[in-house]
Parts: C-alpha cells; structure tokens; sequence
C-alpha cells in the first residue's frame, strides 16, 4: 500500500494514504507498550488528523503481528505512574483515551496479536475494531497492580455487559479473536494476511459516506455514555451546523453592522 510518511517519531510511525491516517505504536520488542513519549507521540498525531480536512478516518495499530499494544510499559512504571526522561511520573494514556473518543472522525483499531491491559483500552476505544485471526485480547490490572475504573469499566461494560466485563477484569483470563467476536468486542475477525487490505476496506467505505452524519452520529453515540462531556460535544455539532445557516449568519452580521436583527424571514419549522 502506498502509505506516505508524514513525520518522524521515535516511539510510533505516522502515515496517511488518501483520506486515512494509520498511528502505529512501534515498539515491537516490548509489544507494543506504551510509555511517555509513546503516548504524547499519539497525542500529536491525532491532533494533526483532527485538523486535516483531507483526513476523514484514522486507523490505531501495533507494529509486527504479535500485539496490537501490551499496555503501559511496566519496565518503567514508577511509583505514580509512568516515568518519562526526566523521572515524571504520567498517565497520559487516559488524556489520549479522551482524545480518541473526541475526534470528530471514526477510529479504527487494526488489531493483530496481543491487545492486552491499557492496550486492550484503546482497541475498545476505537469506534471499529478489525481483528487478525490471531488477535488475543485481555485485562491485566488486578494481576500487574493496575486498574483503569474509567471508560475501562464502563464503556467495556456497555459494550460486553456487566457479567462478561467483571469476568474480564477479575479473571484476568485472555480470549482470542472469536471469543471476542461473539463477545461483540470486535466488529470483524479476517485472516492475518488480510488484516490491512481488510480494515482500508472498512476505512474507504466509510470514506464514500458523508462527513457532517458521520461526525454527529459518532458524538451522539458517546453522549448516550458520556453525560455533560457527551452533551457537551453533541451540542457542539448542532452549533456547528447553525453557524451554517442564514439565520445564525443574520445574528453575527447585524451585530457587525450595528443594526437589529431581522429573523422574520426564517422559518417556525414544525
Ligand atoms: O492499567 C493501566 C492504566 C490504568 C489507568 C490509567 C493509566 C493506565 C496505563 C496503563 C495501564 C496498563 O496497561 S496496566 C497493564 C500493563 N500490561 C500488562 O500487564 C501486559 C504485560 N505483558 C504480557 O502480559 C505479555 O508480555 C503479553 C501477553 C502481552 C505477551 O506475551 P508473550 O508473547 O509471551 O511475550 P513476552 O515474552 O511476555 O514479552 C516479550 C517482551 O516484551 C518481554 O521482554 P523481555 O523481558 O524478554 O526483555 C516483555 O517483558 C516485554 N513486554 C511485554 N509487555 C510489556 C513488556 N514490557 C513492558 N511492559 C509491558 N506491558
């Protein structure tokens, strides 16, 4: 495929191909853990496709075929979080979560190997979710001394149940890709050797649809969880779309021409 590089990172490649930016956590030795860098790395880049107009879908993924992401990296796990270069202890992941949930455009997690721990988080965060037939999924707190009780126990809970997310969480137990799939954790389970041929496919289908419904409906399915935030962010969009009305342009231009505004020639919709 003809991915173009955008920028260098240290942690994670960042490449878009016709309308899609791919993130991929390059961290292979360690499975894809995350750490600091790792993270604020994804920050940027998410913001960078947020702001492309060109870019209508991003796609989260894992170098190699053996994990998606292992969560945060535990080697350098400190006593109040993760440690970055100068000894700062972050759990930045969770600023990245929101950011992912927030961005006005469908992610797509593209899953092959281990999703595991915080890993498994951002795969459940991801609006799509494409899994290689060798896709493994999991939670690890209780076991490693972690736990994320935000959209890691709720969100999970909405998607898999109650039942099935208090399995998942004190078990600890993992679950390959169909397990997960009858689980409704993954929209898609392909062979391994198809996995990104598949999840452009899902991507470009998504691309042919309009941008406005695909903004709203995404902010209007995370506000049915999300409460104020949700509402926040659904509102948003309905401002969004009035500022493209004559009716809300009429406001701002008597404003600027210092005269009353006359809204008479709008109609009462029923
Ligand atoms: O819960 C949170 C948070 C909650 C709230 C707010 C923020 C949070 C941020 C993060 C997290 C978490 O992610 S906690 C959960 C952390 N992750 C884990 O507990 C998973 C640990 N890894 C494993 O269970 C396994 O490595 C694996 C199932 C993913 C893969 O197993 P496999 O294929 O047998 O490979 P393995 O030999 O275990 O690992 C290969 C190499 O990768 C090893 O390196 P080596 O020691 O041989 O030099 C291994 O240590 C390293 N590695 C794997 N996962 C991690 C890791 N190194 C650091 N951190 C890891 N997570």
């Amino acid at each position: 495929m003809n991915w173009k590089n955008v920028k260098n990172y240290q942690d994670i490649k960042y490449e878009k191909m016709e309308g899609i930016a791919k993130i991929t956590i390059n961290r292979p030795e360690v499975r894809n853990a995350f750490r600091p860098l790792t993270v604020s790395e994804m920050i940027e880049a998410l913001e960078d496709s947020r702001l492309d107009a060109e870019i209508g879908v991003v796609i989260l993924t894992g170098a190699g075929e053996k994990a998606f992401c292992s969560g945060g990296d535990q080697k350098i796990r400190g006593e109040a979080g993760y440690k970055d270069e100068k000894g700062m202890n972050h759990l930045n992941v969770l600023e990245f979560q929101k950011k992912m949930r927030n961005l006005p455009k469908p992610v797509i997690a593209m899953v092959a190997g281990y999703a595991i721990g915080g890993g498994h988080i951002l795969h459940m965060l991801a609006d799509i979710t494409v899994a290689a037939d060798n896709a493994i999924f999991g939670q690890t707190g209780p076991k490693v001394g972690s736990f994320d009780g935000g959209f890691g126990a709720s969100y999970m809970a909405r998607i898999i149940g109650q039942k099935k997310a208090r399995e998942m969480w004190f078990l600890c137990e993992q679950y390959n890709a169909k397990a997960a799939e009858k689980m409704g954790l993954v929209n898609k389970v392909v062979p391994l050797k198809d996995l990104e041929k598949e999840t452009v496919f899902w991507a470009k289908k998504i691309l042919e649809h309009s941008p406005l419904a695909l903004r709203c409906l995404k902010s209007a399915l995370n506000a049915d969880c999300d409460g104020q935030t949700g509402l926040q962010e659904l509102a948003g969009n309905a401002t969004l779309l009035y500022y493209m009305t004559k009716e809300a342009q009429e406001g701002r231009d008597a404003f600027k021409e210092k005269r009353k505004p006359d809204f008479s020639k709008f109609p009462r919709q029923p």
